[in-house]
């Protein structure tokens, strides 16, 4: 499987995503929940310095729920982080996020007093790789308050701040987390979950493997779904086809028309709540 990228874009997103990081004193890490590996970045550390960070699980809502806390635990105890599993439409969810960012940031603000300067409210950004969450959870954010308080000066590229809590203070734009895809097998999740975009991949390559994962891990309920026999091998494209009735005129199981539709199902969790890594997977 080939994904393809580009080490120039990178380089640049990442300076951007450094430059709105330093305006910042708590960073928001959304990850997919149901690709906690593939969609966190291990680096991130590299941009944020000491400042805190929260880790968001989004979508939680389509994840596995039973692989949802496992993950929580398991990030918590390996990154010392605090973790939220969100969905961005969950308004309870998005108020924890409130309250936590704002404990995150009390010790930014305190040693601003300290310095015998009047406290402000904690800023905060959210950061993560492309499609998992950000612009919902800063919209979701966004509708608890609507008080801008508008440009700040000194900062070359006009960024909002957006007040969503007496205390607390929004970056209105995500901080993007360029996608690396080194690792093809983190590439090929992050294409499964719609974080890349589709020039760079082939779908047909992508929809096998997720097709294997899931059957791999969801078995019953891929079979169910699709309305397939049990059986010790993957179904492939044309056995889906089939079942759908995907056919081109001649008769033929239209491969790449059930190629999409089992990635737009996966995407929109129709398949059932599935989670694509595991903890055990894990080797260090
Ligand atoms: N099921 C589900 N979908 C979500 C959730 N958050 C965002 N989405 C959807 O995921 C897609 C990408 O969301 P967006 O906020 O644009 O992601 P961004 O690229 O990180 O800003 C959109 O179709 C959203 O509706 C969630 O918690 N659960
Ligand atoms: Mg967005």
């Amino acid at each position: 499987m080939t994904i393809h990228w580009y080490p120039g874009h990178i380089a640049k997103a990442e300076r951007k995503l450094q430059e709105q990081i330093n305006l910042t004193d708590v960073v928001l890490e959304v990850l997919d929940a149901r690709i906690p590996i593939s969609s966190r970045y291990e680096n991130l550390g590299k941009f944020t310095g000491e400042k805190p960070r929260l880790l968001i699980l989004n979508k939680a809502d389509v994840a596995d729920p039973a692989k949802n806390s496992a993950w929580k635990t398991y990030l918590e105890q390996t990154t010392g982080q605090k973790v939220v599993l969100t969905s961005a439409s969950s308004a309870k969810d998005i108020s924890s996020i409130v309250k936590i960012a704002v404990e995150l940031g009390k010790p930014a603000i305190d040693r601003i007093v300290k310095k015998g300067r009047l406290p402000r409210p904690v800023r905060v950004i959210v950061v993560g790789m492309p499609n998992v969450g950000k612009s919902s959870i800063i919209n979701k954010l966004i509708k608890t308050s609507k008080v801008k308080t508008g440009a700040k000066a000194g900062v070359t590229r006009a960024t909002q701040w957006v007040r969503v809590h007496p205390k607390l203070e929004l970056m209105d734009s995500p901080g993007i987390i360029p996608a690396r895809l080194e690792d093809q097998t983190m590439a090929a999740k992050l294409a499964m979950v719609n974080s890349i975009g589709e020039a760079a991949y082939d779908r047909m390559e992508v929809s096998k493997s997720l097709i294997e994962l899931l059957f791999q891990k969801y078995k019953d309920s891929f079979c169910k779904y699709y309305k397939l026999e049990p059986a010790d091998e993957p179904p492939c494209l044309e056995d889906i086809a089939q079942s759908r009735k995907l056919l081109l005129s001649g008769g033929k199981p239209d491969t790449d028309r059930a190629a999409t539709l089992v990635l737009s199902d996966f995407r929109q969790g129709k398949i059932g709540r599935t989670t694509l890594e595991d903890i055990e997977q894990i080797t260090d």
